[in-house]
């Protein structure tokens, strides 16, 4: 039986490699066309679940239809040149536009993440992206790329076609999933960045959807190769996705192609593509469960009413019924290390690095009781001018990481010298990084350690057996107190992002930037900044000159820079702090004080009072930190958050 199997396994594969290379007979001579997007953002609201009327970012296409929900897909080919005109309409927000997976050669101005290659573009401000897509097809994704705003809806797919297209299929399908929260990004990061969250717990999302809503149905013919896209556009939990008794047969990865490799389930996290040939059925007497499935480990708390699995419906016969929810006894996924790349993409292992960069990555309070994301103890705090902008203006001295600021992490890189990333993740989480501008190989990804254990931290002079063709991908997880290695020639001239795709934890700061060759930057005509870009830098008072502290004269001053929060004394924990916030606010809040004595094992005001003189912290000064952040205004907000936090700490002791 397995034999039969493995036999049939491999006639499909041999059919879908014959097919590439008849497919690649076609010789296309695609002429590449413009496609022009004129865009305005606003605020509206949008029932996306079918549960709760929320407020949504929406975009007027300036079409005559007026603002719309959801946010459009793009589809162009590989070749064409985009031309995006994105106006701010919001009444109080900047915002930004970033095409996530794009490497943007010679257009470095135009990926969008604010502060390191653009200005903020302000209300009633437009920016034009315009650039080509180079030497790239698949799936994709473009989002804001300001303040978490793209989890409010700012959002949408992005496919790339190839005229050569290597594998065989009839028909093609995106599906766009990702998790959604009733209460907008603003008033959720307002409480997460946050006294009142001193352990940093992210806010637990109400659903998980797809195609912006729940319950999508999907009509299938018979007998027929769907391509089919998944997209996590997400902005935090990772979902195990699935189709009952049908398999995928993945293709393609962020955009490179891969050896088809069969498997029934997926892992998605944020930000990362799948696609994949599913072949339906050829009979149309039953309807199949498509299931999405929280990974809760990545949840501080999961609440009793939060349903972890969704069901969509895969329907072949619509006068049958739906499918019930698909049950499997084992989330058995396929593990992206292993996958080849397939056709040009299939590269070697890079030699031994030029430059190897290591980082740790761990979280933390500050002095100020905020919970904070850190690589090697720096917080990634915005620079006052835009890096890119700090690199064209600096000369001869753009080579120097210095000037790019001390609360950075900036690195800089060498023209086409072969970049080694180690990264060691302290953290219990599991977190999806993303760089920008490249894809990457993956060269080791190690193992997942337990609360209970120390760090499983790379060893340089270890032995460790590397594939020969890695895995290339631009969006990859590392797994609990564990680490991986990348690896990518730095042959894309300009300034990239690395950061966490988890959008709390890019607010928290868990980002660096990598300055890539910058002296050809500083020569390329087109890395020039537009007139348009110039004037979006006026329009919201940003400087675009100068090193990060926006000092011109001597780019190694870098007095007056953005830093990040002191340190806490040593021995603080967030424990801690839990305890010095509430004593803070016994007097507004003398109840919860009372619990949360009982938390700490305290059981009168002196035990406590000793606590929060040992902690060697003003408590006045921690007040006023947070009043002059939050507003008094905000205090019963925050008592609100405090109480919330309190029975998510209380039902995570107890489930411990
Ligand atoms: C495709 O056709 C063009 C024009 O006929 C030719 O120059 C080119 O070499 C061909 N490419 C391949 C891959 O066959
Ligand atoms: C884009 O839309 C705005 C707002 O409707 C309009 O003022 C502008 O002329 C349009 N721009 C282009 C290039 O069509
Ligand atoms: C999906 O189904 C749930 C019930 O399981 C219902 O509460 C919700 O409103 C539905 N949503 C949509 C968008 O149909
Ligand atoms: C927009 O960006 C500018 C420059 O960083 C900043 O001063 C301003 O506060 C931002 N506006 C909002 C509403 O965040
Ligand atoms: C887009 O860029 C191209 C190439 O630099 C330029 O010729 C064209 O004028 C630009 N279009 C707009 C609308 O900025
Ligand atoms: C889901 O949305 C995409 C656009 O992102 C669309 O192309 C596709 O047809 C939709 N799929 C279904 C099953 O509705
Ligand atoms: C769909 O199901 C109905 C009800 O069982 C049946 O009458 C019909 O023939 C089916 N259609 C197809 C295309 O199988
Ligand atoms: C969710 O899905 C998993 C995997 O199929 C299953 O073990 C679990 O029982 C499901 N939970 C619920 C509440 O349906
Ligand atoms: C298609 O043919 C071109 C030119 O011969 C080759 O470079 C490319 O790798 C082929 N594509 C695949 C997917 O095999
Ligand atoms: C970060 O700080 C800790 C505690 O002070 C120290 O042990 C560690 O070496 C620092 N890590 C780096 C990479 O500087
Ligand atoms: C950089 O250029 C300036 C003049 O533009 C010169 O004075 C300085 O010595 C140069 N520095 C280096 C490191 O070459
Ligand atoms: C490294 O590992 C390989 C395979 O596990 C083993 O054959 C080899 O002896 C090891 N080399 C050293 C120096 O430990
Ligand atoms: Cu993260």
């Amino acid at each position: 039986m397995v034999k039969i199997l493995y036999a049939a396994f491999l006639a499909t594969l041999m059919a879908v490699i014959n097919a590439a290379s008849s497919s690649n007979t076609t010789n296309s001579t695609y002429i590449p066309q413009t496609h022009n997007y004129n865009w305005t953002t606003g605020q509206g609201h949008y029932n996306v679940d079918g549960t709760f009327d929320a407020e949504v970012i929406t975009v007027d296409l300036n079409d005559g239809n007026g603002p719309q929900f959801p946010w459009p897909s793009i589809r162009v080919t590989t070749g064409d040149r985009i031309i995006l005109q994105l106006n701010n309409g919001f009444a109080d927000k900047n915002t930004s536009l970033h095409f996530h997976g794009l490497f943007q050669k010679g257009s470095n101005q135009m990926d969008g993440p604010e502060m390191i290659t653009q200005c903020p573009i302000a209300p009633g401000s437009s920016f034009v992206y315009n650039f080509t897509v180079t030497d790239q097809v698949g799936s994709y994704w473009y989002h804001s790329h300001t303040k978490g705003q793209y989890m409010d809806g700012m959002r949408g797919t992005v496919v790339i076609q190839d005229p050569d297209f290597p594998f065989d299929y009839d028909k093609e399908e995106v599906l766009q999933i990702a998790e959604w929260y009733h209460k907008d990004i603003d008033t959720l990061t307002k409480t997460f960045m946050n006294v009142y969250n001193p352990t940093g717990a992210e806010p637990i999302p109400q659903n998980l959807i797809v195609n912006n809503t729940m319950n999508l149905t999907w009509s299938v013919e018979p007998d027929t190769t769907y391509l089919l896209r998944i997209i996590n556009t997400g902005g935090f939990v990772s979902q195990y996705f699935w189709i009952e008794d049908h398999e995928m047969q993945v293709v393609e990865v962020d955009g490179i192609y891969v050896e088809p490799y069969t498997t029934s389930m997926l892992y998605v996290t944020i930000a990362q593509r799948y696609t994949v040939l599913v072949k339906t059925k050829d009979t149309t007497n039953k309807n199949y469960a498509i299931m999405q499935k929280f990974d809760d480990t990545m949840l501080d708390v999961v609440p009793k009413d939060l349903v972890l699995n969704r069901t969509n419906f895969m329907v072949y016969n619509s006068s049958l019924a739906n499918p019930e929810e698909n049950i499997v006894d084992e989330l058995d996924f396929l593990d992206d290390f292993y996958l080849v790349p397939y056709g040009a993409q299939k590269e070697e292992i890079y030699g031994e690095p030029d430059q190897r960069i290591t980082v740790d990555v761990s979280m933390n309070n500050l002095i100020n009781g905020i919970n904070y994301a850190f690589f090697n103890n720096i917080t990634f705090t915005y620079p006052k001018v835009p890096t890119l902008m700090s690199l064209l203006s600096s000369g001869n001295e753009s080579s120097n990481p210095e000037v790019y600021g001390s609360n950075t992490n900036a690195f800089v890189l060498e023209k086409d010298e072969v970049i080694e990333i180690v990264l060691n993740n302290l953290d219990t989480g599991t977190h999806p990084f993303h760089l920008h501008g490249h894809a990457f190989q993956v060269i080791e990804r190690d193992v997942a350690r337990d609360d209970d254990q120390t760090p499983l931290m790379y060893d340089v002079d270890g032995n460790y057996t590397y594939p020969k063709y890695p895995m290339k991908r631009d969006t990859l997880y590392v797994r609990p107190q564990s680490n991986f290695v990348i690896r990518f020639k730095a042959n894309n001239p300009g300034v990239w992002f690395f950061h966490c795709h988890i959008e709390w934890h890019l607010t928290q700061g868990l980002a660096l930037v990598l300055i890539e060759d910058p002296a050809t930057v500083q020569s390329t005509l087109s890395q020039q900044l537009t007139a348009n870009h110039i004037s979006v830098c006026d329009s919201v008072s940003v400087p675009y000159l100068g090193n990060a502290a926006a000092n011109t004269n001597d780019f190694l001053d870098l007095a007056g820079e953005n830093k990040q929060h002191k340190n806490l004394p040593k021995g603080f924990t967030a424990k801690g702090i839990v305890a010095m916030t509430f004593s803070c606010l016994s007097g507004i809040l003398g109840m919860i004080t009372i619990a949360i004595y009982g938390l700490m094992g305290m059981k009168d005001e002196e035990a406590q009072m000793d606590f929060v003189e040992e902690l060697g912290l003003d408590v006045n000064e921690v007040i006023e930190v947070n009043e002059n952040e939050e507003g008094e205004e905000d205090e019963e907000e925050a008592a609100e958050s405090a109480t919330s936090l309190l029975t998510e700490t209380k039902t995570k002791t107890v489930s411990e």
